[in-house]
């Protein structure tokens, strides 16, 4: 257990709930997701196309930077990979940002999010994600603070630079990795 516990983490109660501003309605008419950017061209999936990406599932850890984490979160979705690929992803891409309603954002080197582990999660332990937890989809990105794991995704943006997210640009790491406590800007 205690290797499973970041340094100044504890265990969770139940599943916390973290998000600045309003939960945004689900409409599956009209929901889009977008691939923009250092792409060949711009790729959109509707809710029905994205549901029909081929499906991966995997269990991981889950740490907020305000201390908590949540462990063995069993995750279906669609892998970031899979959705790069389909993008078309230029090989100038180094970077991206994920983005979300109201302005959230979170920025992640394209390596951190090719990994096997990162996912576009749209069901969480068996049933479909909740609306306060992301639903109908988020990014899941395990091996990075959980401010990474963009709520209600509705688009990637590939860059061939970095630049910062949401709580990035207000203080928060650019990298975000729990175990070595990368919790503050100050620190890079
Ligand atoms: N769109 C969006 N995604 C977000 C946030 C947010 O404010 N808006 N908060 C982040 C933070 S700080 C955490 S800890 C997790 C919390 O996810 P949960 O509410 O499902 O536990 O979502 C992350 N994703
Ligand atoms: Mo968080």
């Amino acid at each position: 257990m205690a290797d499973r516990l970041p340094p100044g983490q504890r265990l969770a109660r139940g599943w916390p709930l973290l998000h600045e501003g309003p939960v945004p309605r689900f409409d599956p008419a009209t929901w889009r997701f977008r691939a923009f950017g250092d792409v060949a061209e711009t790729a959109e999936w509707t809710w029905d196309e994205f549901r029909a990406l081929p499906a991966t599932g995997l269990t991981a850890d889950f740490h907020c930077v305000t201390g908590w984490s949540k462990l063995d979160n069993a995750w279906e979705g669609v892998l970031f990979r899979e959705i790069a690929r389909r993008a078309r992803v230029r090989p100038s891409a180094t970077h991206a940002l994920v983005h979300a309603p109201h302005g959230y954002s979170a920025n992640l080197p394209l390596d951190a999010l090719m990994d096997d582990d990162v996912l576009f999660a749209w069901a969480h332990d068996g049933e479909p994600l909740e609306f306060e937890h992301g639903g109908p989809m988020r990014l899941v990105v395990p091996k990075r603070y959980a401010w990474k794991s963009v709520k209600w995704a509705s688009a990637v943006e590939f860059l061939d630079h970095d630049t910062r997210g949401f709580w990035e640009i207000r203080g928060y790491h650019s990298d975000a990795h729990p175990f070595s406590e990368e919790r503050y800007a100050r620190q890079e």
